[in-house]
This record gives structure tokens, C-alpha cells and sequence, in this order.
């Protein structure tokens, strides 16, 4: 049997402003339709953020999240997973609210503290709809705050819930965090590492960054990890080749990469989930379905979850 690879999605996040694309989804009802044709293209979690549908800024309130969180449940069996990360401007109290409220299958953790430079951007993109976009991106000063007494304090809220989590480790220090949780009884595997490449702040994008990450989670968790890959921007798909080749899941979905192909922008998160699709089939694998993921990553279920 062809081994079953997860494809997540993460429709929208918080490292795009509405002035980068059309596509972006920004109001409840778009970012419950990106999840769910996401899911109707193969995607087996959505990995969810909010934004407030007037300016397109990041919201991390629950009620910003209850509207998509419905639909999606009536409409798909997809696994939800909401973020934690939120935006690196919010205090670790708001980012976890949606995840405590709601008790999802999945939420995002990050694992350690770092720089967070969303600058680069500006090189590309230089007119905006909305007054906060440019400082937000101009910002040469924020620090994605995650200390390990923050992450304690995720790990022990959404526990209390039997949320899971996708642990995002940017860089080769964040996967030895997550070893001392471990080691502390704190997580239990099986670990969903979702390793992040090419954000300016954590590790590169290069192959060798892959292997050398790969190569860590493989000495410190053995086979208690079910590895995923996430590259920003252009080195979405490359990476997923890679990493599918090599065992692992795929990332994919707007929050990453806004593009379709070079200089082209995406017209939606499905487009990018047929992308991964393709790639998976293409290498004679086969994409996992939700329950699949479920039984992979030894989820709760879709009916325990508090939306
Ligand atoms: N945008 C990703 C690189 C989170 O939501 O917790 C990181 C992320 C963080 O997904
Ligand atoms: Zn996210």
C-alpha cells in the first residue's frame, strides 16, 4: 500500500496583508469557503487564523473565529487546527483564547523565541489599501515571544482539552525544546512536527536545511515524530517535493505563499492543495484522508471539539 501523506492547509495567518492579494481570505465567510474547498481538494487539517473582516488585521478573539468555525464543521470532516502563534504583536493570553474556547482537534505551538522579519516583503509589494499594513510590515523590531514558560502554559491549557498540537520548529533549537517536553512528560507522541524553512528569523530554505532538520528530529525523536514541511513563499513546493519524497507531509495554503507559479499569484488555497496533490500522486504516494490524519496523528475525533 502507497503510504498516505497529510496535506494541511493554512488558508489565511498573519504574515500577508490584504494588499498583497485579492485572494487572501479575510472575512469569515471567505476564510470558511478557502478552508472547506481546501479540504474538498485533498487537504485533510485546516490550520486557521482570524482577521477582522473590515481591515484584514489579525484578530485573535473567539468570536472572530466562531462564525468560519461552524460552517466548517457543517459543511466538512476536515481536522481543525486553530493557531496559537496568532500574530507576533499579540501576548500569549490572547493567542491561546480560540484554541481554549473551542478544544479543537489540533492547535498550532511554537517552540521557541525569535526575530520575526516581514520586511523582505516590502521589496515586493509597495501600495497599501489599509493605514496598518506598511508599519506592520516595516517593523525591524518584533520578537516572536515563545518562552518556555509560555508554551507550558499552551501545552497545559489546551491539554485540559485533549487538543493536539502541530509543534512549529523554525530552526534546530526549537526541535531540542520540544525534546525537554518530552522528556518532561509534558507532550506524548506521536509529535506532529511541522519544521518551518525560509522565514527571516529561523533557518533557511535550502536542501541541506531540510536535511539537517530532518537528520535532528530523526536522532532525537526516532519514531515518535510524524515529520511535516512548510516553506515560505517561493520554496512552498520544492520543499513539500522533498520532504514527501523523504517521508514527510505537506504544508500548503495562502498564510505561506501567496504564489500559483513564479510571479503568479494563487487564486486560492485549493490551487496550492491540487499543487501538493499532484506531487504526492506524481511519486506514487497517496493523500491522506481526515480520518486518515486522525488515525495518524491519534486525534480526538471531529465530535469532541467545542464549536
Ligand atoms: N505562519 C507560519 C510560518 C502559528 O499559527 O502558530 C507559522 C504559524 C504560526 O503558522
Ligand atoms: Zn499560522
Amino acid at each position: 500500500m502507497s503510504r498516505k501523506v497529510i496535506i494541511t492547509c493554512a488558508v489565511t495567518g498573519a504574515i500577508h496583508t490584504p494588499s498583497m492579494s485579492p485572494h487572501l481570505p479575510i472575512t469569515a465567510e471567505q476564510i470558511a469557503d478557502a478552508a472547506i474547498g481546501a479540504a474538498e481538494a485533498g487537504a485533510a487539517i485546516v490550520h486557521l487564523h482570524a482577521r477582522n473582516p473590515q481591515d484584514g488585521r489579525p484578530d485573535q478573539s473567539p468570536e472572530a473565529f466562531a462564525p468560519f468555525l461552524r460552517v466548517i464543521k457543517q459543511r466538512s470532516d476536515c481536522v481543525v487546527n486553530i493557531t496559537t502563534g496568532g500574530a507576533p504583536t499579540m501576548t500569549i493570553e490572547q493567542r491561546v483564547k480560540p484554541a481554549a474556547s473551542f478544544a479543537p482537534e489540533v492547535a498550532s505551538l511554537n517552540m521557541g523565541s525569535m526575530n520575526f522579519g516581514l520586511f523582505g516583503m516590502l521589496n515586493r509589494f509597495k501600495t497599501f489599501q489599509h493605514d496598518w499594513e506598511k508599519p506592520y510590515l516595516e517593523n525591524k523590531d518584533i520578537l516572536f515571544r515563545n518562552t518556555f514558560g509560555d508554551i507550558e502554559y499552551i501545552l497545559r491549557t489546551c491539554s485540559e482539552n485533549n487538543t493536539r498540537f502541530e509543534f512549529e520548529c523554525y530552526d534546530t533549537s526549537h526541535l531540542y525544546n520540544l525534546k525537554y517536553f518530552l522528556d518532561a512528560g509534558l507532550v506524548r507522541a506521536p509529535l506532529f512536527i511541522q519544521t518551518v524553512f525560509g522565514l527571516q528569523g529561523g533557518i533557511g530554505a535550502h536542501p541541506e536545511d531540510v536535511m539537517h532538520m530532518k537528520r535532528t528530529a530523526d536522532r532525537l525523536f526516532g519514531d515518535s515524530y510524524k515529520w511535516s514541511v512548510l516553506g515560505a513563499g517561493r520554496n512552498q513546493l520544492p520543499i513539500a517535493a522533498m520532504a514527501a519524497a523523504m517521508g514527510g507531509n505537506i504544508r500548503v495554503g495562502l498564510e505561506d505563499s501567496l504564489w500559483g507559479g513564479p510571479g503568479r499569484l494563487a487564486a486560492s488555497n485549493a490551487e496550492q492543495v491540487r499543487s501538493a496533490r499532484q506531487i504526492i500522486e506524481g511519486l506514487g504516494l497517496s493523500v491522506a484522508t481526515p480520518d486518515e490524519a486522525r488515525e495518524i496523528l491519534s486525534l480526538k475525533g471531529g465530535d469532541r471539539v467545542n464549536f
